[in-house]
């Protein structure tokens, strides 16, 4: 078990390559495990990162990188979130002090970042298909994918399995099974592998049934030759056909395992065996235990799946406990309010029902899970199964609501526009996690949804400004009957506004004036409206009074209120936490331009680039992408000069 004291200089330090790895006497693994596992305990619990994921794959890293031969042979890690210790060999061992910052190590591999990560991941069951991707363009050199069994439930990751029979040469999935997707795994997959792994594999029957055969006849005799050719038929018979990884088998895979994921030298052993098989595809099953060699995160995986910078690691004698996330805030977080009002509205409407992809705790709803059981369902890893689901249960006469992190629902357009949109459906999907969502990275931030919403027909689009009007706006959804509704808020604490007991909807399509003004109007989003508040208030001092808008539905857009803020001003600025292409501010402009042609007034469109955007801190990035007050006022000043420019050349 890891003890907390300091990392003392040893083997991990003189490994700054795979090629380094593979000098050490297999013997001394263990012990390199052991340094890279305090290494990781150490210097995650300071940046923040994934954790428990990381300590459970430390072994199964180790021996890949020991026995293949990266880059030239591929390593794809599904999701990627799994990976420090593939960094850690692959010489990114200072970078860990920067761990997800700003401009410093992805906490996801990235091609971008080395010539080692075969492949860039963030969104999970992606690994099996590029992997068959990269073997067919390439069949000379080995390629495997280490699939976690949670991200295995992802159809994309389904229809990998199902398209085995393009595997060319050397090509190897590795299942490495924890039982844990971020919360407890569901479905038949992760039945059957309980199956597998509650019951005596054939191969440990095969081998205890040989070495006594061989033992009492003799390994060259009749007997055992007997043996050989109807051992498959014994197990045929013998084991239950749940519990033979058939499943893998059925869909093309010779299937192998289980193995204990943590025994460094035995994984060594079987993969240097494995690699004489190179014209067949293999699925290796590996156990593994999530958190696996620090106590606290064994006993609790989700909550130590990932974890905020300067979490306190606790030491030995347990006195140091890590404070529940609530704990530590007294104002709630969007993700609370939501949770807690789709309890509250539950007890009065009883045809609600939500749904979550495998993020019961990510997105609140684990709580209501255990309010309401029988109204409640987590489906796993496949949004795009979600969204048609809920479609199915509205279709049915439910209420469902279907809460998606924003940039996994990348995953659903179809479903959005083909399943619920195009057939009016009344499902609410509550997009958390949108805007900018910081340490995760490019992968991750939610920062398309209202591009990629606003375009569909019959979608009704709602930004909350505060907590107190995503309750509302939950409420205004539900009682939506002609359509589905989307409503998307950030990763973050509310603004501890006052929470009125009674909930009201809000009208459709209308805006709040927040401050009235005069020649220019500021148009802003969610955490843009306390924004564009401030850099009125800057403004001010340049003698401009500018008004502003909560423009809170995106969709449909108050018409009225913008045609008359069109008419009296002579700058509009809008200002979003989304990529300005195709966005809030593009539909203003699509609008006015259609309803006013020359006549309109200058729109200055506030938004991110035409870019991904990176890693960073929330505050770090806003500020680098121009979206703080400061970015604001420097943009109204901008146009307001260039403005009197204009003038005067005229
Ligand atoms: C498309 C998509 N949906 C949801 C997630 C969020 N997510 C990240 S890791 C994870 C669990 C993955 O479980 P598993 O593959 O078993 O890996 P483990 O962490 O257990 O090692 C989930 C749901 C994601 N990354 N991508």
């Amino acid at each position: 078990m890891i003890e907390s004291r300091q990392v003392e200089p040893g083997i991990l330090e003189t490994i700054n390559s795979p090629e380094d790895l593979k000098r050490l006497p297999e013997s001394r693994l263990p012990e390199l495990a052991e340094e890279i596992r305090r290494f990781l305990l150490q210097s995650v619990t300071k940046t923040g990162g994934h954790l428990a994921s990381n300590l459970g794959t430390v072994e199964l890293t180790l021996a890949l990188h020991y026995v293949f031969d990266s880059p030239r042979d591929r390593l794809v890690w599904d999701t990627g979130h799994q990976a420090y210790a593939h960094k850690l060999l692959t010489g990114r061992r200072e970078g860990f002090s920067r761990l997800r910052q700003l401009d410093g190590l992805s906490g996801f591999p990235s091609p971008k970042e080395s010539a080692h990560d075969a492949f860039g991941t963030g969104h999970a069951s992606t690994s099996i298909a590029a992997a068959l991707g990269l073997n067919n363009a390439d069949d000379s050199h080995w390629t495997i994918a280490v699939i976690g069994d949670g991200a295995l439930t992802g159809g994309l990751a389904l229809t990998g399995l199902n398209n085995s029979s393009l595997a060319r040469k050397r090509f190897i999935v590795v299942l490495n099974d924890n039982g844990m997707s971020i919360d407890a795994n569901v479905g038949t997959i992760a039945r059957h592998l309980s199956n597998i792994k509650a019951r005596p594999s054939p191969r440990w029957l095969n081998r205890a049934l040989r070495g006594a055969i061989s033992r009492v006849f003799g390994g060259e005799s009749w007997f055992r030759r007997i043996y050989e050719k109807v051992k498959d038929s014994i197990f045929y018979f013998f084991i239950p056909r749940r519990s033979r990884g058939v499943l893998f088998e059925e869909m093309g895979l010779s299937y192998f395992g289980p193995y204990d994921g943590h025994n460094v030298i035995s994984l060594v052993r079987l993969f240097k065996s494995l690699k004489r098989i190179d014209d067949e595809p293999l699925l290796v099953h590996m156990i593994t235990q999530k958190g696996h060699g620090y106590a606290p995160a064994e006993d609790s995986p989700t909550q130590w799946h990932g974890i905020s910078a300067g979490t306190p690691l606790r030491v030995e004698d347990d006195s140091i406990v890590v404070p529940a996330d609530n704990e530590r805030r007294s104002v709630k977080s969007y993700t609370e309010v939501f949770a807690d009002t789709m309890i509250e509205l539950a007890g009065k409407y009883p045809d609600i029902v939500a749904i979550t992809a495998a993020m019961p705790s990510g997105t609140g709803l684990k709580k209501f899970g255990e309010v309401y059981p029988d109204r409640f369902y987590d489906v796993g890893i496949s949004e795009e199964f979600a969204v048609t689901f809920a479609c199915g249960l509205a279709h049915g006469g439910k209420r469902p609501v279907c809460a998606i992190y924003s940039t996994f629902m990348q995953r659903a357009f179809d479903q959005l526009l083909h399943d619920a949109a195009l057939q009016e459906l009344p499902v609410v999907f509550a997009l958390d996690r949108g805007g900018i969502v910081g340490a995760d990275g490019e992968t991750h931030q939610g920062v398309f949804d209202l591009s990629y919403l606003r375009m569909i027909p019959n979608f009704t689009v709602m930004v909350p400004k505060d907590e107190e009007e995503l309750r509302r706006m939950l409420l205004t959804a539900l009682e939506h009957r002609s359509g589905p509704c989307a409503i998307r808020y950030p990763r973050e604490s509310g603004l501890g506004v006052p929470m009125p007991k009674e909930i009201r909807p809000l009208e459709i399509g209308t805006w709040e004036l927040l401050r009235e003004g005069e020649q220019v109007a500021v148009l802003a989003l969610g955490t843009m409206v306390p924004v564009a508040l401030e850099a009125a208030k800057l403004l001010e001092k340049s003698g401009l009074n500018p008004a502003v808008v909560n423009a809170r539905f995106v969709r449909p857009m108050d018409a009225g209120m913008l045609l008359s803020l069109a008419k009296r001003c002579r700058l509009l600025v809008t200002v979003e936490e989304n990529v300005a292409c195709g966005g809030f501010g593009s539909g203003v402009v699509e609008y006015l331009s259609q309803k006013m042609g020359d006549a309109m007034p200058r729109v200055r469109i506030i938004g991110l680039p035409d870019k991904f955007v990176e890693h960073g801190g929330n505050r770090e990035l806003r500020e680098r992408y121009g979206l703080s007050a400061i970015g604001v006022t420097a943009a109204v000043l901008c146009e307001q000069e260039s403005a009197e420019q204009r003038l005067k050349i005229v």
